[in-house]
């Protein structure tokens, strides 16, 4: 057969390194590390691109992404990310942070850095639990769903109501643009690839945070086969959690 013909049309992007992925089977983690890295790609950033990563599953986020890193302790991801950023401006910052990490112990983080207008770019991953330390219940655990600190489901009477990130730091003047997707299938999969695209574009542009929330799946400690996940985050996550723009700052909506 004649190789004339043939194209290349996937391969690892440069802003990702080929080492082999801890994540487990059908977690959506390494879908959006590789949506990133091919935005770091496109945007021809890469060599001046610092990245944060936070606890969580994604700690070692600096094993997989060919660029500098740094590792933030409990929530101090995007505390750490002012400090870069005002030290090194012309670099391109971002975090990469889960829902435990971002909304439990780091809330207060995030809020600040949002009020204060830093200019950075924040990835939230939002799996609806700790995934890292075994399932325990988050911020964003939706009501009645079972986790191994709330077996008999998360009981909103007791235990609060979930946390809907985007929505909160949308009311904050230091904020350009904070929109809610999800990589359950390959549509949503590339419209979240256009928000990480514009959440870089708005740093690149010195406009504030922009962040982009991400519902991504957790099927080990769901208990759920990763079919089954992406279904879970398609029938339950997405009608609390709606997909949707919360702010888009006039200077950006045109590159939507
Ligand atoms: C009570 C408590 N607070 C804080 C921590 C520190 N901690 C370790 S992992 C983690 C977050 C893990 O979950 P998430 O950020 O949702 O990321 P995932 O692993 O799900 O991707 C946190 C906050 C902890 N283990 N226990
Ligand atoms: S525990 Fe959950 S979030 Fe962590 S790697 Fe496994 S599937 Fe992904």
């Amino acid at each position: 057969m004649s190789t004339d013909t043939l194209q290349v049309v996937y391969q690892r992007p440069d802003a990702l390194t080929p080492a082999l992925t801890h994540y487990c089977p059908g977690c959506t983690h390494g879908v959006i590390h590789r949506l990133v890295a091919e935005v770091l790609d496109e945007l021809e950033i890469r060599d001046k691109t610092i990245g944060v990563a936070s606890v969580g599953c994604s700690v070692f986020a600096y094993n997989y992404f060919n660029t500098d890193f740094a590792q933030a302790p409990h929530g101090r991801a995007p505390a750490m990310a002012t400090g870069i950023k005002r030290v090194h401006p012309d670099s391109v910052v971002f975090t990469y942070q889960g829902d435990g990490d971002l909304a439990s112990i780091g809330i207060a983080e995030i809020i600040h850095a949002a009020a204060r207008g830093e200019n950075i770019t924040v990835i939230f991953v939002n799996n609806a639990v700790y995934g890292m330390t075994g399932g325990q219940m988050a911020p964003t655990t939706l009501p009645g769903m079972r986790t191994t600190s709330s077996t008999l489901g998360r009981n909103v009477a007791t235990m609060g109501y979930p946390l809907r990130v985007s929505e909160l730091l949308a009311n904050l003047e230091g904020v350009s643009y904070v929109v809610r997707r999800s990589v359950h299938d390959p549509g949503n999969i590339n419209k979240t690839k256009k928000a990480i695209k514009t959440a870089f574009k708005a740093q690149l542009m010195g406009k504030g945070l922009a962040l982009v929330e991400i519902l991504s799946s957790c099927p080990v400690n769901w208990g759920i086969e990763p079919p089954d996940a992406l279904k879970f985050i398609k029938e339950k996550m997405i009608p609390y959690f709606p997909l949707g723009d919360f702010k888009v700052a006039d200077e950006l909506k045109a590159l939507e």
